[in-house]
């Protein structure tokens, strides 16, 4: 197979790759198709947002300029990123180890995958790839509270695979940086780049009776298992980023401690603690497990 005719994955996977895990974006190398796709992403995921992203996720998309159509050149993204906040955004081919994700992160370097999509991957994928890495993850980055949460989770990722607790700080970056929602003056908005880059979660996660709504508790967050394969079943509601960036400047040693013998909390588990904001009917969940037990 010629240059011409490989997809952007297959020539990611075939990029020289730094020691830092980065590659060459090699931007003029995707096709007018993949180019289309990114377009086509951006409107369907951009027609729901208004009134449902929250104001510095809109604002921050706005003033970055993500592209100027097709998909974004990230050098060029990162000279707009950087005098805000001193974040860049750097091109790999797919998912980074644990060690060099955290590394890259508390040098405030995000790693994007440089591949997009097939078409047959619109609603759902496996491996995050640029349009989900980009527009989901780096408008934040130029809020500059925010900027500072991710990187102080870079640091306290390397903490804590120095001792082992890296599932206690993953539920947290899933149910935050992926998953979240904020509480703004016009309401609930989402925050989180899973349901950012995802048209029909964006909807679901605010509007559909389903899923459970509690404020965000670190502790709580800490210790709840999360569905990798479908909508959340909870969605935890921070204040503000100021909250989230002091809940995680500090070391978490003591608390990895105190939650080390506490039992897991299933995804759709509601505890006597929490502060409920909406309690779930879970009647999408139900649904679906009905259907695969009569099949
Ligand atoms: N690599 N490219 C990429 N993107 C991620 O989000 C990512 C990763 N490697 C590891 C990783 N995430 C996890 O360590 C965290 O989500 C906890
Ligand atoms: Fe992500």
């Amino acid at each position: 197979m010629g240059d011409a005719a490989a997809t952007s994955k297959t020539r990611c996977m075939s990029a020289p790759r730094n020691a830092d895990h980065t590659i060459d974006q090699q931007w003029s190398a995707y096709s007018a198709d993949e180019h289309a796709r990114w377009d086509r992403l951006l409107a369907r995921a951009t027609e729901v947002l208004p009134g449902r992203a929250c104001d510095a996720f809109l604002a921050s998309a706005k003033t970055l300029a993500l592209s100027k159509g097709g998909i974004p050149d990230m050098a060029e993204l990162s000279d707009r990123l950087e005098p805000l906040t001193g974040w860049r955004v750097v091109p790999v081919a797919g998912l980074v180890p644990d060690d060099v994700f955290f590394d890259l992160l508390a040098s405030r370097r995000f790693p994007a995958g440089a591949f997009i999509r097939s078409e047959a991957e619109m609603d759902y994928l496996e491996e995050p790839d640029i349009f989900h890495d980009i527009f989901g993850h780096v408008p934040l980055l130029a809020e500059p509270v925010y900027a500072d949460f991710m990187q102080a989770y870079g640091k306290g990722g390397l903490r804590a695979l120095a001792r082992d607790q890296l599932p206690n700080l993953a539920r947290l970056y899933w149910y935050t940086i992926e998953f979240g929602l904020i509480r703004e003056a016009g309401g609930l908005r989402i925050f989180g780049a899973g349901i950012m880059s995802s048209r029909a979660e964006t909807v679901f996660a605010l509007e559909d009776p389903s899923p459970h709504r509690v404020a965000f508790d670190l502790e709580r967050v800490m210790r709840t298992r999360y569905l990798i394969d479908d909508f959340q079943q909870t969605y935890f509601v921070i204040d503000s980023f100021d909250q989230l960036r002091d809940d995680c400047a500090h070391d978490f040693t003591d608390l990895y401690d105190r939650l080390m013998p506490m039992p897991d909390i299933a995804p759709h588990e509601l505890l006597p603690s929490d502060k409920v904001l909406s309690r779930g009917s879970l009647a999408y969940f139900k649904a679906k497990a009905d259907k695969r037990s009569n099949a």
